[in-house]
């Protein structure tokens, strides 16, 4: 499997719950209408035969291509290489999955990798274009860490970075507001560590204010503990707005669902309300939700393309439903 540096865009037929791409290997798929077109921001999983660990070693990407598909949602175009981890000073490796947004007449690309002492940090580049290439800044946004950007851009113009994950992720070690190598999950009965929510500052290239934790509840208002693997955060958080509701979709890692809550306020307490995406093939599970007109979609990935190796994902899309009473119908990602 090749995949292209920048010149002339590769173009393949698609349809729903099948591969956008089959020539290279995807994962973690951010996906945004620019222009009035659907651009896809998504990790580039390399050729590698690699054992899998809870550090996620197996996942190591090096650099990302941005992908765009046609009105009908039939064609999916690979834009080429946007952003290579050797460009990115501050960067050593593991350039994991990214997110884009579009301000100040520029596009960002936010991406985490692991800085030269293996600490995973959250970076930015920007371009003109919504494909790139991506020029990075020097430097890390500060008081950045862990992984998984989603930056969501609220209808009175404030942008909030999400962010945040567990094991390989390192959200663990960030309990005390350092990094402290050794550190433990909380115990079973503890509330389970939430994602981490900050405003962006108007350059979007830095935190307006220190990150703080998002707060997920039970129906009774009680924080959802670390022992519940099928509704606890692990990471991939998502943030959208239906309705004036703001839902909050992340994976549940373990046991591999993807799964929402909702609030009223962006920044929290959400209420946890179902499943959107049961279990696909491959440990990890990576979404992102877009309306794109008048419908909405879920993009996602699973690694059926590798026959089931776990760091060889492709990524693929469905259209999602909501109910009558604002709850996301849950998608089987292999319908009969
Ligand atoms: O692609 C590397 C990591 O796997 C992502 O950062 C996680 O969300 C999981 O999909």
């Amino acid at each position: 499997m090749k995949a292209r540096k920048r010149g002339t865009a590769l173009s393949n037929s698609i349809s729903s719950n099948q591969p956008l791409v089959t020539h290279m290997y995807t994962a973690d798929p951010s996906a945004h209408v620019f222009e009035g077109k659907l651009y896809v921001y998504p990790s580039h999983d390399l050729d590698h035969e690699m054992t899998s660990n809870d550090n996620g070693d197996q996942y190591d990407m090096e650099d990302y291509h941005v992908l765009s598909l046609n009105e009908e949602l039939t064609q999916c175009t690979d834009h080429g290489e946007a952003l290579h981890v050797r460009d990115v000073p501050w960067a050593s490796k593991q350039m994991w999955a990214p997110d884009a947004a579009y301000k100040n007449r520029k596009y960002y690309l936010f991406f985490p990798a692991r800085d030269h002492d293996g600490i995973f940090r959250i970076g930015a580049a920007t371009s003109d274009k919504p494909a790139g290439p991506f020029r990075p800044e020097p430097n890390y946004i500060e008081g950045s860490f862990s992984i998984d950007p989603a930056v969501f851009v609220d209808d009175d113009g404030k942008s909030y970075m999400l962010f945040g994950g567990l094991w390989g992720g390192q959200l663990e070690k960030w309990q005390t507001g350092e990094f402290i190598a050794d550190a433990e999950g909380p115990a079973w009965i503890a509330p389970a560590l939430g994602p981490r929510i900050a405003e962006l500052a108007d350059d979007m290239l830095s935190f307006r204010e220190a990150p703080r934790e998002i707060s997920i509840v039970d129906e009774n208002g009680m924080p959802l503990v670390a022992g519940d693997e099928d509704r606890r955060y692990f990471e991939g958080p998502w943030m959208h707005k239906h309705n004036g509701l703001y839902y909050l979709s992340y994976s549940t890692g373990t046991t591999h669902r993807i799964v929402y809550a909702t609030s009223s306020d962006p920044l929290g307490p959400f209420e946890y309300k179902g499943t959107i995406l049961t279990p696909v093939v491959g440990w990890t599970t990576h979404h992102s939700i877009v309306s794109y007109q008048d419908k909405w979609y879920l993009f996602y990935h699973d690694s059926s393309l590798s026959g089931g190796a776990d760091n060889k994902r492709c990524v693929k899309f469905a259209e999602l439903f909501y109910e009558a009473d604002g709850t996301i119908r849950t998608i089987d990602p292999y319908p009969e």
